[in-house]
């Protein structure tokens, strides 16, 4: 099949499920175009099956805002044209559904019947897409899409609550590559560098946006160095890195907190860590959490959104109500205090992230593609 994906190039969960995805689909065989505003981050153009296509929008001093769906939608109708492409799959709703849309109706002018897939993740529903400003444009766009999925069944569940949707939404749950987690640990960037062997490695990854409530991390490490040796790796870039950098100064826990910045090597910071923290206000499904468990590294999450269907409380980690530092940090202590216990939940986690497996995600969307391509 030819496939579209429209999706963010940034390090944001969407993109990173987009990109991989397509990557996977190209292995498989199928010719696969990128269309977005810049190479996403995780993209090496190394197989000749993915293309990548710049959508450019040019600067114009009359235009306030610079108008994105328009440049985007145009570049679709001619790349779609060009490569005779088979079925668009647009991720993150805003503006890509919209956009997508558009094209399918200037396409559909021409006698060209192209199929679009709306992939939903999270923000795009839960924070951004029910705002009352964007809220009709989403539903609209939604409702317009041939088939539309969403990446767990909380993620669906608020969907239906949230907006009137007259479509089906199957979910289709994020996925991870576990043979790609090829963690040497004799190549550079030893756990010696970052820690003394009696220390507990902990880690947390994101966009340090104020979801994911990046002053509780700072809480809970605060009480899990008071009990063991530990250190933090704060991995990613956003506008909460400044108050928590803050913080640890105040807590006077600087020495023992390691700001990364974004990084393209989260497999191996992966595979040096002990246990992950992700206390989200809202995750719809925690992809971070996945990639963690797939080094075998267990989760201390916040129970909120798709959380519970990817990090099992008990098993692969342990669940808490959003902002219950106290009690991430008591659990925390339970996995880390003995090598044991810590043995134990690191086999769970990665036997947990063994069900999201990219090899049995991808033939579910293999075949809603086909059934795509079908419908016209
Ligand atoms: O986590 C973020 O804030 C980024 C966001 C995105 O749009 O890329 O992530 C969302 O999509 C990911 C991939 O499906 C999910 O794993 C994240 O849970 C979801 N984020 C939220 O719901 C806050």
């Amino acid at each position: 099949m030819k496939i579209a994906i429209v999706c963010y190039p940034t390090f944001g969960g969407s993109g990173v499920v987009a990109t991989e995805l397509g990557l996977e689909l190209a292995r498989r065989g199928h010719e696969i175009h990128f269309i977005t505003y810049s190479q996403p981050v995780r993209l090496a153009l190394l197989n000749p099956n993915v293309h990548y296509h710049e959508v450019i929008v040019p600067e114009y001093p009359l235009f306030h805002f610079q108008p994105y769906e328009l440049a985007l939608s145009s570049k679709l109708v001619d790349m779609v044209k060009l490569y005779k492409i088979d079925v668009l799959h647009v991720h993150y709703a805003i503006p890509h559904a919209y956009a997508g849309y558009m094209a399918k109706q200037m396409l559909k002018d021409e006698g060209i019947d192209i199929p679009m897939v709306t992939t939903l993740h999270g923000t795009d529903i839960t924070l951004v897409g029910n705002h009352p400003f964007y809220k009709p444009a989403v539903t609209f766009s939604i409702n317009k899409s041939d088939y539309v999925t969403s990446v767990s069944q909380s993620l669906k569940d608020d969907t239906l609550k949230l907006f009137n949707i007259k479509n089906e939404i199957q979910v289709i749950p994020n996925f991870i590559e576990l043979d790609k987690n090829n963690y040497d640990p004799t190549v550079p960037c030893r756990r010696s560098v970052m820690a003394k062997p009696e220390e507990r490695i902990i880690t947390h990854i994101s966009n340090f946006r104020k979801v994911k409530r990046i002053p509780d991390i700072i809480k809970i490490f605060y009480k899990i160095q008071k009990e063991i040796p530990s250190k933090l790796m704060m991995v990613g870039d956003g506008p909460e890195k400044e108050k928590a950098e803050k913080m640890c100064r105040k807590f006077g826990i600087q020495d023992k907190v390691i700001f990364f910045g974004n990084s393209n090597e989260i497999d191996r910071i992966l595979g040096l860590t002990d246990l992950f923290l992700l206390p989200s206000e809202t995750e719809s499904f925690g992809l971070a959490a996945l990639e963690a468990m797939a080094c075998g590294v267990p989760v201390i999450s916040s129970n909120s959104g798709g959380l519970p269907e990817v990090n099992i409380d008990g098993v692969s980690g342990y669940l808490s109500d959003v902002g219950e530092v106290d009690e991430m940090a008591e659990n925390a202590l339970k996995i880390l205090k003995k090598d044991s216990v810590l043995a134990e939940f690191k086999k769970n986690a990665l036997h947990v992230a063994e069900s999201f497996d990219i090899k049995n995600i991808l033939p579910v969307y293999e075949a809603l593609y086909l059934k795509a391509i079908n419908k016209y």
